[in-house]
């Protein structure tokens, strides 16, 4: 673990943009990263805090068939809208990129390049998955099946969503095509493989004998796993038109693998930024005494501990994460998040709910955060957090240090007498919290964190209901000066500390309080803790440069602060209740849904008419019935087809006996070239449909008066 870097290179997953951005992809990636990013920058520490929009893959193309676009009309629609919902929500990015630009492809090209030509790929021929219909190779999420190592059905090619393994395509148990749904066959193909078993020995070096004790628990178990499994050769190309063209002879038609470019887009998207802001990337990126972080979701953990890291490793002019914190997942009120299902508290439509209210949304996805196991996000417990913590802890007790403020001294912060024990034991406490939260940042805990942060407003409101101002204001005027000066810097501490959590709470906290200018720069989170005075010692007053060396005041007498301003509102259980009619909705269409799919099978290809004229079906009656004997689903009918009477073998036995259906007016398709069954021949066929569990119907006419050999057109 570096300690003390020169720099900080912090990366959040890049969002694939084949849908908006979730409460998921928030809690397990971008608002710890937000927060480490901010904190880092209070620190006086120089930050790049980078991301962008993954556009490769196969996840693309699948959602511009989904919605009948381009897939260069899914990119640049999803692309800006979570771009512009992650500023909205004051997600911090330095830069935020994406892979289709220039600079990207470039980069990743170069990468690629480079590694070929010393030599780190294997090239081989080797037997892929191929859906014949689609006439197309299928990897990724392209292919479903059973999952090797956990059994998962739904697994995709390169990863099973329920165990996190990475897996070759050919490794799954029944491979299924996502695109037609058929089990595909096996085709030769030429591609590149990263040889990962040749990295082993650098793999346990570094994550398991180094340093890499201080990672989180889940991710160096799951790392450690892999490793002791053995390590496999992984293709690093695909059969795909829609990605970044493989820069090397014999490969047209490929592209790099979506994982492959991916990562390198940390790079590109820091180059972008360097450019833009007259600075070195090569720093932020290769410099020995570089921090390099991934936050990412616990899915994407084997790219970022073992796949990147190898290519880094080989290309050989790069540092290597420090470390790589990694969340488990949040679910939505007991169910997994889904796009596809539509299960999801949605970012941009959020911001358009609760307008003003993004801190709210981080708070609580902070102080439910899936550091160490899956959480749940439900909607009583946004309330409840809302109410009780927000409102009635932080909210209320800026309130009545403000309110107070205004009240007794017309704003302006009252010099304090001498400090009793129980206020010099307060400052104490407030003077220790920086410490406190930033250990908690430095090693990931951030719900931990939050937490101190809202000790410290507790702090604030203890003080207030044990000192009582209101009261003391009548009887010692002296004393209830030193009392809410002394609130006023825990109010003041607040607005400081609260910086990386709740971003626009502590604009405006500091709005209110008057702080915001350039004569509060020294106000910073070291500050606070070098402010604590002894007791029986009064503060100097002095109304320039608020806290610095020794003086006790963070916000000094004399000072004039601004009206309150409600920092938070009461969340009512009307707007709780609308939340969770949506979903009900959801829930709703989503059963709906999929009561069709299960009935509704695919349309067939389109045919011309005339190839419908050649199909002769008429209007018979079926005049006698009886078993095919020895065999369990076969009757042989007689049918009056109005041109004559013949024999059909219908495969309906199971669904009807033969007494049932003597006299049934059914339709037939009478030239269909006879077959024999069973040494029977059948000379034409009954139509038949199917009920939702299975049960076989006759496609009847609709009414008595049709004569048997109408035909059907
Ligand atoms: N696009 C995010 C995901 O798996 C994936 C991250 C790439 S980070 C280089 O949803
Ligand atoms: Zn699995």
């Amino acid at each position: 673990m570096k300690t003390n870097p020169s720099q900080y290179t912090i990366t959040a997953a890049l969002p694939y943009t084949n849908g908006p951005i979730h409460i998921g992809h928030l809690a397990g990636v971008y608002v710890p990263a937000d927060i480490y990013a901010r904190y880092q920058r209070l620190q006086q520490r120089d930050v790049a805090f980078i991301c962008g929009s993954d556009e490769h893959g196969v996840a693309i193309p699948m959602r511009a068939k989904k919605e009948g676009v381009s897939p260069q009309e899914i990119i640049d629609k999803y692309h800006t809208l979570i771009k512009d919902s992650f500023e909205e929500f004051g997600i911090s990015f330095d830069n935020y990129s994406r892979t289709s630009s220039p600079v990207h492809h470039e980069t990743a090209s170069n990468f690629f390049r480079k590694m070929y030509e010393e030599g780190h790929f294997t090239e081989q021929v080797t037997e892929q998955l191929y859906d014949e219909e689609a006439q197309q190779f299928l990897a990724d999420r392209f292919v479903v099946g059973t999952c090797p190592k956990c059994g998962y059905e739904e697994s995709y090619g390169d990863q099973c969503e329920r165990c996190g393994t990475s897996h070759n395509a050919t490794d799954l148990i029944d491979p299924k095509s996502t695109i037609t749904g058929d089990v595909p066959v096996l085709k030769e193909t030429k591609h590149w493989f990263l040889p990962l078993d040749q990295y082993e020995g650098f793999l346990k070096e570094w994550i398991l004998k180094d340093h890499k004790k201080d990672w989180k628990l889940n991710v160096y178990g799951q790392c450690k796993s892999w490793i002791d499994d053995g390590l496999r050769p992984r293709a690093v190309t695909r059969d795909l038109d829609w990605g970044i063209p493989v820069p090397v002879e014999g490969a047209e038609g490929k592209v790099l693998y979506v994982w492959f470019d991916a990562p390198i887009g940390y790079i590109s998207s820091t180059k972008e930024w360097a450019e833009r802001e007259g600075k070195d990337w090569e720093q932020y990126w290769k410099d020995e005494d570089t921090k390099l972080l991934h936050f990412i979701g616990k899915d994407n953990i084997v790219f970022h501990c073992i796949i990147f890291p190898s290519m880094l490793k080989a290309e050989g002019s790069y540092v290597l994460p420090d470390n790589v914190p990694a969340n488990e997942f949040m679910n939505l009120e007991g169910n997994k998040i889904s796009t596809s299902k539509n299960w999801a508290v949605w970012l941009h439509e959020y911001l358009k709910e609760f307008p003003n209210q993004q801190d709210v949304l981080r708070y609580v996805l902070t102080a439910n955060a899936p550091e160490t196991k899956d959480n749940d996000f439900t909607w009583a417990d946004f309330q409840a957090r809302n109410n009780n913590e927000l409102v009635a802890i932080f909210g209320n007790f800026i309130n009545r240090v403000v309110v107070l403020t205004h009240k007794y001294y017309d704003g302006e912060i009252p010099t304090p007498g001498n400090f009793a024990g129980i206020d010099v034991q307060t400052l104490k406490e407030l003077a220790a919290y920086p410490d406190v939260i930033a250990s908690s940042i430095e090693r990931y805990r951030f719900r931990e964190a939050q937490q101190q942060l809202m000790n410290v407003a507790r702090l604030g409101n203890k003080y207030l209901a044990d000192e009582e101002p209101w009261k003391t204001i009548k009887t010692d005027e002296e004393r209830t000066k030193t009392v809410m000066f002394t609130a006023l810097q825990i109010a003041t501490a607040l607005a400081v500390l609260s910086e990386p959590f709740l971003p626009f709470t502590s604009t405006k906290l500091k709005q209110i309080l008057n702080i915001d200018s350039d004569a509060f720069n020294n106000l910073s989170w070291n500050t606070i803790t070098s402010s604590s005075p002894s007791e029986g010692e009064v503060a100097a007053p002095s109304l320039e440069g608020s806290a610095v060396g020794g003086d006790v005041s963070l916000l000094p007498p004399g000072h004039t602060i601004n009206k309150a301003d409600l920092l938070f509102s009461k969340i009512e259980d009307e707007t709780i209740s609308q939340q969770l009619e949506k979903l009900k909705k959801t829930k709703m269409d989503n059963a709906a849904e999929k009561e069709i799919a299960k009935n509704i099978v695919p349309q067939k290809e389109t045919i011309q008419f005339d190839d419908f004229t050649k199909l002769d079906m008429r209007i018979g009656t079926i005049i006698e019935a009886e078993k095919m004997p020895k065999a369990d689903r076969l009757l042989v009918l007689k049918v009056d087809t109005g041109i004559d009477t013949r024999t059909i073998v219908s495969g309906i036995a199971e669904s009807f006996s033969p007494e049932e259906i003597i006299g049934k007016k059914v339709t037939v398709l009478v030239n269909l070239a006879p077959r024999k069954l069973r040494g029977v021949e059948s000379q034409g066929m009954i139509l038949m449909t199917e009920t939702a569990d299975g049960k076989l119907r006759f496609v009847n006419p609709d009414g008595e008066d049709i004569e048997n050999g109408a035909a059907i057109n």
